[in-house]
């Protein structure tokens, strides 16, 4: 490690709040699914910044709609319509197949938005008494970090030390169905869920709940509500999770891929039944729907149709998949995924593994202590994914546990 690393590394824990524990490398540059260190060495990234990345580092449509844009107009506020804000929204609602959509930034406010749209459901169209509204959300979900979200956690990490939790929510077992429709009360509101959990550690759900979801919340009258922000634009192989059951939840929430890694875009997608219930003053943000935010999405949206990346996600992550399940190390438990969202399970921590394949010049990032995540950009080469596939699996012969 040269002084230049160890300076920007040694200014970051000064200055930074320690809320992050990074691996050591600094990245100064990145092109498609390659990024390099302040050294000029190269690397894999197998992270994508957790699936904002699909497209790829600086995709020259991405980085030309932006660069166009910069030269126009960057923020308007939404107290005046901008030229760029239409034409997103009826791209992404056509790609959504949904009537209205509402842009925020982070994927976190996306998520606030769904709470407040599914509780604002439950008291102007359900009847659900005032202030009684409940949401159903599952153990182990990962939605974000405003106080509301961590309040419903169960990841102690995520949750202590920020109460006093908001009150309405109620934790059900993942993938099981019948927790779900006993926990469905007279003042439920709404489901909120992640078709695959992420953070969790790549959970994949039994087959066949999400169409079991579906009926249940049509039968009790309950918005589905799908938290597709990670799994969402072609990272699982579909252009959304929900895809590989044909389902269509009410409300569908996106993020991180909404924007190819450029920029904070998210947005909340729904039916006018719900959507036409935001009225002026009950929502809203100062860079929600921004004219920057909107050429960039829409540029992002059109590169995962054109270049077909979800079917790319399909094709390069089964044979991804294929290759790591030959893999034999007496501490591997578990190799799964969808798309190009893959995890090694491992019944000891895997950091040591990750700070090696880092050596060998692939990033990649442990989850959950034992569970190393794999998901490059959607954009990767069946020649690049061999060369990844290889060096994950000289760390996985040399790693000792
Ligand atoms: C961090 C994980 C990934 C998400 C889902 C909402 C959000 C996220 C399904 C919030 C965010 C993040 C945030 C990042 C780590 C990361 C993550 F490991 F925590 F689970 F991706 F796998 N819904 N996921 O996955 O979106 O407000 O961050 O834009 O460091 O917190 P955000």
């Amino acid at each position: 490690m040269n002084a230049k690393t160890r300076r920007s590394i040694a200014l970051a824990e000064r200055y930074g709040a320690h809320n992050y524990h990074p691996l050591p490398v600094v990245i100064s540059r990145a092109k498609g699914v390659f990024v390099w260190d302040t050294e000029g060495k190269r690397y894999f990234d197998f992270l994508s910044a957790y699936s904002a990345l699909n497209q790829g580092h600086g995709h020259p449509r991405l980085i030309a709609a932006a660069k166009a844009q910069l030269g126009r107009v960057t923020l308007t506020s939404r107290a005046f319509h901008n030229d760029r804000l239409g034409p997103f929204l009826k791209r992404l609602c056509g790609l959504t197949g949904t009537d209205r959509a509402l842009p925020m930034n982070s994927g976190a406010e996306a998520v606030e938005t769904a709470i407040k749209a599914m509780r604002l459901w439950g008291y102007r169209v359900k009847g659900v008494p005032r202030d009684k509204a409940e949401i159903v959300v599952c153990e182990g979900n990962f939605h974000g970090r405003t106080t509301t979200i961590v309040g419903f956690s169960s990841d102690p990490d995520a949750r202590d030390g920020f109460g006093p939790a908001t009150p309405g929510f109620k934790r059900v077992p993942y993938g099981d169905a019948r927790a779900l429709r006993r926990a469905i009360g007279p003042d439920t509101v709404g489901f909120l869920f992640e078709p695959i959990q992420g953070e969790a550690g790549v959970i994949l759900p039994p087959p066949g709940w999400l169409k079991e979801v579906r009926r249940i919340c049509s039968s009790k009258r309950v918005l589905m509500c799908a938290d597709e922000i990670q799994t969402g634009l072609g990272r699982t192989g579909r252009l959304f999770a929900c895809d590989r059951e044909r389902v269509k939840p009410d409300l569908l929430i996106l993020g991180k891929a909404l924007s190819g890694g450029l920029y904070p875009v998210s947005a909340l997608c729904g039916k006018n039944e719900v959507m036409r219930l935001f009225t002026p003053g009950t929502h809203g943000s100062t860079f929600g729907g921004n004219p920057l935010a909107c050429a960039v999405s829409e540029a992002a949206l059109e590169v995962l149709v054109r270049e077909r990346l979800p079917a790319r996600a399909e094709r390069l992550g089964a044979r991804l998949l294929g290759r790591l399940k030959t893999l034999r190390h007496p501490k591997l438990k578990e190799v799964r995924g969808r798309g190009l969202l893959l995890a090694l399970e491992f019944t000891v921590p895997v950091r040591p593994m990750v700070v090696d394949l880092m050596r060998r010049g692939l990033l990649a990032k442990d989850t959950h202590a034992n569970t190393m995540r794999l998901a490059p950009p959607l954009v990767i080469t069946e020649v690049q994914a061999d060369a990844a596939f290889r060096l994950v699996r000289d760390a996985v012969a040399a790693f000792r546990g």
